[in-house]
């Protein structure tokens, strides 16, 4: 039995084509994913604004808020719940140098209007959190913008949308680049100097990917644990990543098996998920996966995120605490291999 809730984004179920190649598997409809998701236990949808509404640049208001309210009508058939709604800005024609932060105040306005028509599908879908992963906001040429004017142009994006909805959260989920090469949001320090000046810090905090701390040279669990301790934690992605390179969203815990456990362990020990936090899985197939294994990835993380919470109740504190007063951290780390290991 875990002690967490789980969800999920349709885009962790994908067709596996990459920048280097096509489609390897058939893509499934919506239904069937968000229904076999429901079977895995899985509790709560994570939301581009366009899985809640396909083509919404196509629609009026109306229609947006009408479609996400039969979104809302499926995601009750199964029992489930939309955790959050991002703006999928990094997609658009609009937006190829970024939104809130493109040079180009056509851009900026563009930027805003998607972001108000996430918050409109999230009152639809009855959650009040928007995530924004900003994946183009940054520079590709460092000279072609002012990160002062980046960096300002963020929180008054932000002040507009905590403006425009006086009940929603805004989530934002730091990654230090990629594929823009710098961005202006790159750890969770950054996000909460970006809360601490907007309007409302209260309702700007942060989500967590496992994979976007490695990239930044950081250790994720200490990223979760600088955010839980300013009381800014109200999501994460967990996953994995190999070293510096692309954005892989491997397995929760395949690569580095001790990171991840005290990722668990700093999230168990702060009981995060008092509040209706989810633990969020953000997890890729490899692309050699057939189509009848499309979500073995998904199985194995929560697999491993129920094994490493087993091991974390087993954590013998009383020994770790000897292990501190006498300095003995050779002894510590080696206990904490050999309970990873099943030696203890
Ligand atoms: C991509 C991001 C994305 C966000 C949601 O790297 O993790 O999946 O979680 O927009
Ligand atoms: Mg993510």
């Amino acid at each position: 039995m875990s002690a967490f809730k789980f969800s999920v984004g349709p885009w962790n179920v994908h067709d596996g084509a990459d920048t280097y190649g096509p489609p390897v598997r058939q893509e499934v409809e919506f239904e069937e994913k968000i229904k076999k998701f429901a079977e895995m236990g899985f509790s709560a949808i994570q939301f581009h604004d366009d899985d809640a509404v396909p083509n919404l640049n196509e629609l009026t208001e109306e229609e947006i808020k009408e479609e996400a309210r039969k979104m809302k009508a499926l995601l009750d058939k199964y029992g489930l719940v939309a955790e959050f709604v991002a703006p999928r800005l990094w997609m658009d024609p609009h937006t190829i140098d970024g939104g809130y932060m493109s040079t180009s105040s056509k851009d900026r306005e563009f930027a805003m209007w998607r972001s108000y028509r996430s918050i409109d599908i999230a009152n639809e879908l009855g959650c009040d959190k928007i995530v924004l992963w900003l994946a183009r906001e940054g520079t590709l040429c460092a000279e072609s913008k002012s990160p002062v004017e980046a960096t300002n142009h963020l929180i008054d994006a932000i002040n507009k949308m905590l403006n425009y909805d006086k009940q929603i959260k805004i989530l934002i989920e730091p990654k230090p680049n990629e594929p823009i090469d710098r961005s202006i949001c790159g750890t969770m320090g950054h996000v909460l100097a970006v809360s601490a000046a907007t309007i409302d810090p209260s309702r700007v905090g942060g989500l967590l990917e496992s994979a976007h701390a490695v990239l930044a040279g950081l250790d994720p669990s200490h990223e979760i644990g600088f955010a839980l301790a300013m009381n800014k934690l109200w999501g994460v992605h967990l996953n994995d990543q190999n070293g510096l390179k692309f954005d892989q969203d491997k397995s929760f815990g395949v690569e580095n098996l001790r990171q991840a456990f005290n990722q668990i362990k700093v999230l168990k020990e702060n009981d995060y998920g008092r509040y209706g936090e989810y633990v969020g899985l953000d997890v890729k197939a490899m692309r050699t996966t057939v189509d009848h294994d499309r979500y073995k990835h998904l199985e194995n993380s929560l697999k491993i995120v129920k094994a490493l919470e087993e091991k974390v109740a087993r954590f013998d504190y009383d020994y770790q605490k000897k292990c501190v007063e006498a300095r003995d951290y050779e002894g510590l780390e080696m206990y904490v291999m050999e309970l990873l290991m099943g030696i203890k």
